[in-house]
């Protein structure tokens, strides 16, 4: 072998597949009623708003409209790229509420909070009817957890109003998710579910660059399948969608320090950490200030400062 050849085949800091150049800049653009979300270049910040009496973690604290609509605009303020409004608990038990209720509470927080930020407006709902007024009401991104399944007609509404979806990989149902779940192999599972459900989306009209994948932290998973999940997060990263992950305050960080939900915030900052690294696009969390310094730590980590060499 030639000197040139050895040297070549030193690895940089750049070869080390940790997710530190699995993504060129810019690898994906995704175009919102409200503002173009490009990918690549650092990690997008979602901030969570649940208008809902009974949400594990901030359940009640936003029940009043002008209170979410106030704590929105502090999240944009802390740092966050987009809000994600949700008006039905899906914690593991909760009882699920009508369309009716559900966009009682949320229509009006959508409503207000688009007045008041530019950032793109999800709205986290398996309903087709809520998605839709949501939409109308300024919502840009349909979040639904069940990736197009509890709702026949969220994908023709998705595909019609060509907006991007968010589709989250759930085993079973929020009230009986967590009773037993079962996966020979979770990472292929959630990967296969994914790739059937873009499918789906697809045969519907959706466009393929409006499709975002998540593993559903939490969703029908124990600790073990939530740990090995985020170990894999690489393999989702790389199925051509941008890769939202939620991990915020879950359960299986609960279990990990044996903490309640206003316990886990550094929990949580670890799991966006790792998240950075496995290479995921979206970070889902309830603490934006905390959450967003630590993701732009680990993003210059990963990316380099904006503009610098890498
Ligand atoms: C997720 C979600 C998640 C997506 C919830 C909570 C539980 N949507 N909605 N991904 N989790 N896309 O607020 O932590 O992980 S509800």
């Amino acid at each position: 072998m030639s000197e040139a050849k050895v040297h070549s085949a030193k690895p940089s800091a750049n070869d080390f597949d940790v997710g530190l150049q699995s993504l060129p800049a810019d690898d994906y653009v995704i175009k919102t009623r409200h503002g173009t979300m490009a990918f690549g270049r650092r990690t997008w910040l979602m901030g969570v708003i649940n208008v809902t009496p009974d949400s594990f973690y901030d359940g009640g604290k936003r029940f009043d409209p002008a209170k979410a609509v106030a704590d929105g605009i502090g999240l944009v303020e802390a740092g966050a790229d987009m809000i994600d409004i949700g008006g039905e608990s899906t914690r593991p038990g909760a009882p699920p509420v009508s369309a009716e209720e559900e966009l009682q509470r949320v229509l009006p927080v959508v409503q207000g909070l688009r007045r008041m930020v530019k950032v793109p407006i999800s709205i986290d709902t398996y309903k087709a009817r809520v998605a839709r007024a949501a939409l109308t009401a300024g919502a840009d991104i349909v979040n639904d957890i069940s990736a197009l399944r509890f709702d026949p007609e969220m994908a023709v509404l998705v595909a019609a109003e060509r907006v991007p979806v968010v589709l989250m990989h759930m085993q079973g149902k929020p009230q009986t998710m967590q009773a037993e779940p079962r996966y020979s192999n979770v990472l292929g599972e959630v990967q296969d579910f994914l790739e059937a459900q873009i499918g789906v989306a697809l045969e519907a009209g959706v466009e393929r660059e409006n499709i975002i994948v998540d593993p559903g932290i939490g969703f029908g998973k124990t600790l073990d399948h939530n740990l090995i999940l985020l170990r894999g997060l690489p393999a989702l990263a790389s199925m051509g969608h941008p890769l939202l992950v939620g991990a915020s305050r879950k359960a299986f960080i609960g279990k990990i320090l044996d903490a309640k939900p206003d316990e886990r915030l550094e929990g949580s900052l670890a799991a966006a950490v790792a998240a950075v690294f496995g290479g995921a696009h979206i970070i889902r969390a309830h603490d934006v200030k905390e959450t967003c310094r630590v993701v732009r730590v680990a993003d210059a980590i990963r990316f380099g400062m904006p503009g610098a060499p890498r």
